[in-house]
C-alpha cells in the first residue's frame, strides 16, 4: 500500500515570474504531495543543471516544459506502483534514469520536484507533519533565521556589489520572538530610508534595494535601524552578508565597480584578492558582522585560504557557490581548511537525500549548515520543514514581506506552536 498512482507535472510561475515546476504525486489511497522548485540567479558554477527550454517561443527560453515532459513520460513510467515511503530507493531510481553526473539529462528541476514530491506524500499518508516524517521524535530545533533587509549584486538594480545584507536576531528567545526583532528593524530601515528621500522598493529577496553610495552607506543604515529599534548590536542584532562575490570576480581582481553607481561616485575599485579580504576583515571589526557567505570566488581558492586563515576563527564564513550542497566539493573544502559552514539549498544537489547526505557530512566535520531559499522561489514552505526535522540551526530565507519568504517563516511560527514547550530556539550559533 501507500503506492504511487499518478504522477503529474505542470509549469507555473515562481517569485520572479519565471516558469518553474510544480509536482503531484497520488498515491492509491488517493493522498496528494505537491513540491515546486525554486531556481537562483547567482548560480554557482557546479551546481547541477537546471533544465530549461531554450527557444524563444517558449517563455522567452524560460520554459520548463521539457522538464515537464521528462517527469510525466519518463520518471513517472518507472515510480507508479512504488511506495511513496521508500524515498532512499526511489532517490537512487531515479538519478539511475538520468544517469550523469550533474543531471543534465532529465534536469535538476524535474528530479527535485518528484523527489519532495514523494516525501510530502509520504508524510501526509501518515498524517504526520512534513518535519515530523523526516526527523522523528528529535526534530525540536526552530533555526535562527538571517532576515534579508537589503538587496544588492544580481537581486536588485541597487548598484551595491554584495548582494545580501541580513539582520540576524540572536538575542530572540523563540522563533516568534526572532520574527518580531526582524519585523522591528526592517520597519525602522524603511523609515529611515524614506525620510533620507531613498526608495523603499524591495529586490528578488523582499530587502530594500534604495540608491545606497556603498557597501558601508548600507551598513551604517542598517546599525542606524537596529539602535532606532532598540536593540543592542551585535549581542540581540548581528549581521550577516552574502558577498556572491563569484559574481564580481574579474580577471583575478574583485571589482565592485563592474556596479555602475559605484564607479561614477567612487572610481575605480578594483581589489586583489588581498585588498579584498582586508576590506572584509575592516568591515567585521567596524561592524557587528557575524556571518560572510561566498566572501571570495568559487574557484580563488587560495582567496578562499586567506579569508579563512583572517576570519574563521571569529566569525561563520559560509561557502555557497563554493560546494552548491555536493558532497564531494564539501570534502575538498574541508581537506583544504576552506570555509567553516556550508549553504544548503536542495536544488543545487537535486534530491532530498543527497541534500541529507550533505548536511551530514557538514555536521561530523563541525560545518554549520544553514538551510537556504533561492531568489525564484515559490509559496512552497518545505524548506522550513526541513530545518526543524534535522534539528538546523539557521535559515536564510528573505525578508520578512513578499510570500514566498514569508511562507516559510509561517510555517516555522506553525511548527514552533506545534512543538509547544518541547521546541528550541538556539540563542547562539557560532561554534
Ligand atoms: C544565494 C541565493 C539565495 P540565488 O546566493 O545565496 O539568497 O541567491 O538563489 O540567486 O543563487
Ligand atoms: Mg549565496
Amino acid at each position: 500500500m501507500r503506492k504511487i498512482k499518478i504522477i503529474k507535472a505542470r509549469q507555473i510561475l515562481d517569485s520572479r515570474g519565471n516558469p518553474t515546476i510544480e509536482v503531484d504525486i497520488i498515491t492509491n489511497n488517493n493522498i496528494l504531495g505537491r513540491a515546486s522548485v525554486p531556481s537562483g540567479a547567482s548560480k554557482g558554477e557546479n551546481e547541477a543543471v537546471e533544465l530549461r527550454d531554450g527557444e524563444k517561443e517558449s517563455f522567452l527560453g524560460n520554459g520548463v516544459l521539457k522538464a515537464v515532459q521528462n517527469i510525466n513520460n519518463i520518471i513517472a513510467p518507472e515510480l507508479i506502483g512504488k511506495s511513496v515511503m521508500d524515498q532512499l530507493y526511489i532517490d537512487q531510481l531515479i538519478l539511475n534514469l538520468d544517469g550523469t553526473k550533474n543531471k543534465s539529462r532529465l534536469g535538476s528541476n524535474a528530479i527535485l520536484g518528484v523527489s519532495l514530491a514523494v516525501t510530502k506524500a509520504a508524510a501526509k499518508e501518515l498524517n504526520i507533519p512534513i518535519y515530523k516524517y523526516m526527523g522523528g521524535i528529535y526534530a525540536h530545533t526552530l533555526p535562527v533565521p538571517l532576515i534579508n533587509i537589503v538587496n544588492g549584486g544580481k537581486h536588485s538594480d541597487s548598484s551595491i556589489a554584495f548582494q545580501e545584507f541580513m539582520i540576524v536576531p540572536l538575542g530572540a528567545n523563540t522563533f516568534f520572538e526572532s520574527i518580531q526583532m526582524g519585523y522591528k528593524v526592517f520597519y525602522k530601515l524603511k523609515k529611515i530610508l524614506y525620510e533620507k528621500g531613498l526608495s523603499t522598493n524591495v529586490g528578488d529577496e523582499g530587502g530594500f534595494s534604495s540608491n545606497f553610495n556603498n557597501i558601508e552607506d548600507v551598513l551604517d543604515n542598517i546599525l542606524e535601524a537596529i539602535h532606532l529599534s532598540g536593540y543592542e548590536p551585535y549581542d540581540q542584532i548581528g549581521i550577516a552578508l552574502d558577498c556572491a562575490a563569484s559574481e564580481f570576480y574579474q580577471e583575478e581582481k574583485y571589482n565592485y565597480s563592474r556596479f555602475e553607481k559605484i564607479k561614477e561616485s567612487k572610481g575605480e575599485v578594483k581589489k586583489s584578492r588581498k585588498e579584498h579580504v582586508n576590506y572584509l576583515s575592516y568591515l567585521t571589526k567596524r561592524y557587528p558582522i557575524i556571518s560572510i557567505e561566498d566572501g571570495m570566488d568559487q574557484n580563488d581558492l587560495g582567496g578562499w585560504k586567506l579569508l579563512t586563515s583572517e576570519l574563521g576563527k571569529e566569525i561563520q564564513l559560509v561557502g555557497d557557490d563554493l560546494f552548491v550542497t555536493q558532497v564531494e566539493r564539501l570534502n575538498k573544502g574541508i581537506k583544504e581548511k576552506i570555509a567553516n559552514s556550508i549553504l544548503i539549498k536542495v536544488n543545487q544537489v537535486g534530491t532530498l537525500t543527497e541534500t541529507l547526505e550533505t548536511i551530514s557530512i557538514a555536521k561530523k566535520n563541525k560545518y554549520n549548515n544553514i538551510i537556504s531559499h533561492r531568489s525564484g522561489d515559490t509559496e512552497d514552505p518545505f524548506i522550513a520543514d526541513l530545518s526543524v526535522a534535522f534539528n538546523i540551526e539557521q535559515i536564510k530565507t528573505g525578508s520578512i514581506c513578499r510570500s514566498e519568504r514569508t511562507s516559510k517563516y509561517n510555517q516555522l511560527l506553525r511548527i514552533e506552536e506545534l512543538l509547544g514547550k518541547n521546541s528550541y530556539y538556539p540563542r547562539w550559533i557560532l561554534n
